[in-house]
């Protein structure tokens, strides 16, 4: 079946937002609630193995001597989480994210052919909004033919949930997509869902097995280190997208 709809993930995907978004807006948040706190990039990269920034704060908890006891930890979540997406919507609008390079570009290739565009993240929708916003204007929202985010599919990623709400809302099924990802646990609801995926390595999985992924490479800006070699040169093209496809079938 001919490709009709490229599904993006957000973070990680779309822009490195973990390091120098997420991460630093809940430093920021733990200033603003008084708290000592500070999660520096290597432990954040460990509590990512869990998606969900307030699954992220729960997580952290757990391990720390300071924490409230349990009954209290979940409000602190919620509250430390709502205060962490302000600090990250203002990072984004001052320019401290952008997209990564290729994304635009295969974005054009679809618009210009005809293919929607979709977003399957496990991110809150203010997120995507502060982010999308920022790299292609207020309308952005138009562009796009179905947007999912955490409110739509409380499931998090590994779960497929929010592919299998992604697909339902396109009215497509997996074998007429594609989806683009960067982590191991976004490939695997990828793959419960049936969506074929590719994987464009981030910095916080850039050596995580992926298993079952059509193809996996440093970045949508280049055709060099994709495994499978690509048959195009430059950058990755909706055609590259659509051979991998190929050949899975
Ligand atoms: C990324 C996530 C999110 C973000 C933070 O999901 O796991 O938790 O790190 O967002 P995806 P929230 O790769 O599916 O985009 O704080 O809003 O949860």
């Amino acid at each position: 079946m001919k490709l009709q709809a490229l599904i993006w993930d957000v973070d990680g995907t779309l822009a490195e937002t973990e390091r120098d978004g997420h991460r630093v807006a809940f430093n920021l948040a733990f200033a603003e609630f008084g708290l000592d706190w500070f999660w520096d990039e290597y432990h954040y990269g460990e509590l990512l193995r869990v998606a969900g920034g307030r699954e992220r704060l729960l997580l952290d908890m757990e391990t720390r001597a300071d924490a409230p006891d349990e009954s209290r930890r979940e409000a602190l979540a919620a509250a430390l989480h709502a205060c962490k997406n302000t600090h990250y919507a203002r990072l984004v609008d001052s320019g401290a994210l952008q997209l990564r390079a290729g994304v635009r570009e295969l974005m054009g290739d679809c618009a210009a052919a005809g293919v929607r565009l979709a977003v399957a993240t496990t991110t809150s929708r203010s997120n995507v909004d502060a982010l999308l916003a920022m790299a292609l204007g207020d309308a952005w929202r138009a562009r796009f033919a179905a947007v999912l985010c955490a409110e739509d599919a409380p499931l998090k990623k590994p779960d497929p949930q929010v592919y299998l709400r992604c697909l339902a809302a396109l009215g497509l099924p997996g074998s007429a997509v594609l989806a683009v990802e960067d982590a191991p646990a976004g490939v695997a609801a990828c793959r419960g869902a049936g969506v074929p995926v590719i994987v464009t390595r981030s910095h916080y999985f850039a050596h995580d097995a992926v298993p079952g992924a059509l193809a996996v490479g440093p970045g949508l800006d280049r055709a060099e280190g994709w495994s499978p070699a690509t048959a195009l040169p430059g950058r990755i093209t909706l055609a590259q997208c659509a051979q991998w496809l190929d050949i899975a079938h």
